[in-house]
């Protein structure tokens, strides 16, 4: 198997279907790797090599086990602690969500929270993962002031449960 396809066999795994190789996730969204290894039939020198080489670090290990850092769809608390939000952060889109999201804000949809980016740039790969992207800016700082509460991955993704349509600037 290619380290790409590793890559997505472990985002599957860790934040869809930890289910499919027999397993559920500890507390923090943590999996034994013994397991795992043995359930994907690669080495743990293959999946330290991916975890090093993601270019997103969307994954953490420690000890004997693994995490995704964002991205689930399965229940988990990744245990994160709050944290104050820049004043401006950026939603990557595409086109054709743009009219729902202005009604009713932006939404998790399939995952656990709303992802956003702290630059222009990653939020322009995100949205450009479906096309072309549109890039909206959410007024975190004043978001958080009013008592929302935002959280930061391992890897510098933003989470928060929702965004109301009138923190977002088109
Ligand atoms: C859109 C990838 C209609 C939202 C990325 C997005 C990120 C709405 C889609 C991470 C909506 C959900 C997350 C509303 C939001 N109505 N559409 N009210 N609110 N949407 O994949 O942010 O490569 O779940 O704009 O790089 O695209 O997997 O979220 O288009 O970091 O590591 O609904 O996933 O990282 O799509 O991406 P997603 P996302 P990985």
């Amino acid at each position: 198997m290619t380290d790409h396809t590793l890559s997505k066999r472990l985002s599957y795994l860790l934040r869809h279907a930890p289910h499919e190789a027999g397993l559920t996730l500890g507390p923090g969204g943590w999996m034994p790797l013994e397991p795992l290894l043995a359930h994907l039939h690669v080495s743990r020198a293959d999946i330290e090599r991916v975890v090093a080489g993601s270019d997103k670090q969307r994954f953490s290990l420690r000890g004997d086990s693994i995490r995704a850092n964002q991205g689930h769809s399965v229940p988990v608390d990744l245990e994160l602690a709050p944290a104050i939000p820049p004043d401006l952060l950026y939603h990557g889109t595409h086109p054709g969500a743009l009219d729902a999201i202005q009604c009713k804000g932006l939404r998790p949809m399939n995952r656990h929270h709303v992802h956003l980016s702290p630059d222009i740039e990653t939020a322009r790969r995100v949205g450009a993962r479906r096309g072309e992207a549109v890039i909206l800016a959410v007024t975190a700082g004043e978001m958080q002031a009013a008592g929302q509460v935002f959280f930061i991955s391992e890897n510098g993704v933003w989470l928060v449960d929702s965004v109301p349509a009138g923190f977002i600037d088109g």
